[in-house]
């Protein structure tokens, strides 16, 4: 039986109206665009883009080359589509309109084009995170346009570069899988319908900041490290890769609970991590794998956004594992 590819998926899709032509050239854009990154990344020190850019993003981090680099890849494969009306980055103060030389598109773009790459430099799984929204009717595509719940996506999805280079997608349909064959040069799926179990063993946090985070996170996190003498009668493990994209491949992949919530070293921010290009698109892809994901507080999906590159307290995965540390921050 002949593979399916990302490009027939996608036109599968087109055909049973899920996306249509513009949304679904988009999406193929990103694809190609992450293949594009993930040769750069493999390169690595062969071709000197290891390191550090020497500039700061308008998060005020230092940026690696390939942070750049990835940036660069993914606004050049977009801007002359005709399918999107502007995009957003991690790594730009403000949205990249589409040059006036390009007709414009009703799609609005938002990616975290090199998410984890501290890691980069360890040789240690990075990825791009990319979200897709509709710019309103009659709006400029400006920063209010992007200030949309993450109840508005139309599609969301990451790149995983490990070992293999995979794209995780949901147009709203669960979440596939597809591998890259480097021979060929196609995304394959290899993983339809991603499930997320209900329960888990296995938990995400920077430990190291335990110190920092409210009384319900300290309760629960301290709940799963007595084990199975303590009140939930069973031992659990713990991983942090500190690349998001990694440690929700993992959950993906056989369930978890992942958390940056609030402490008070992040609080005044808001959180670590960003809600527009990392936490909506992650909590799409949760939700439509049968996860759940909250800020500890309320669904994720239904913030209504009032700055570009607003951060949020994440809490996602398993669901009665989110269930229970949302129960806890709602006792408090
Ligand atoms: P820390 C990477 O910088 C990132 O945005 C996420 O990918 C990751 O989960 C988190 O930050 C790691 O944060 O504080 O452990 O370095």
């Amino acid at each position: 039986m002949s593979r399916t590819t990302l490009s027939r998926y996608l036109i599968e899709a087109q055909r049973d109206n899920h996306i249509n032509a513009d949304l679904r050239f988009l999406i193929e854009v990103v694809a190609r665009a992450c293949k594009a990154i993930s040769i750069s990344i493999g390169k690595g020190a062969l071709s000197g883009v290891l390191g550090e850019a020497g500039s700061d993003n308008v998060q005020g981090e230092a940026q690696k080359k390939l942070d750049v680099i990835s940036n660069e890849i993914l606004l050049e494969a977009n801007e002359w589509g005709g399918h999107l009306a502007a995009m957003a980055s991690e790594e730009m103060d403000h949205p990249h309109p589409i040059p006036h030389r390009y007709p414009k598109g009703e799609y609005l773009l938002m990616f975290d084009p090199l998410d984890g790459s501290s890691n980069i430099d360890i040789n240690v799984s990075v990825g791009t995170i990319f979200s897709v929204l509709r710019c309103p009717e009659g709006m400029e595509p400006t920063e209010q346009a992007f200030l949309q719940p993450g109840t508005q996506q139309l599609a969301a999805g990451y790149a995983l570069y490990g070992p293999n280079t995979l794209l995780v997608l949901t147009i709203g349909q669960g979440v596939h899988c597809f591998t890259l064959d480097r021979e060929v040069g196609s995304f394959v799926l290899t993983q339809e319908n991603l499930r997320i179990p209900e329960d888990t063993k296995e938990f995400a946090i920077n430990m190291s900041n335990q110190r920092f985070w409210e009384a319900p996170v300290q309760r629960y996190v301290g709940e799963l490290l007595q084990g199975k003498e303590g009140v939930r009668g069973k031992d659990f493990n713990m991983r942090w890769v500190a690349s998001m994209v990694a440690d929700v491949h993992r959950i993906l992949t056989r369930g978890g609970l992942f958390m940056y919530p609030l402490d008070s070293k992040t609080a005044e921010k808001g959180g670590k991590l960003r809600l527009l290009y990392e936490a909506n698109p992650m909590s799409l892809i949760v939700e439509q794998a049968g996860g759940a994901a909250t800020t500890g507080r309320q669904r994720i999906l239904d913030l209504q956004p009032t700055q570009l590159h607003q951060r949020v307290p994440v809490v996602l995965g398993s669901k009665n594992e989110v269930e229970r540390v949302t129960a806890y921050h709602l006792e408090s």
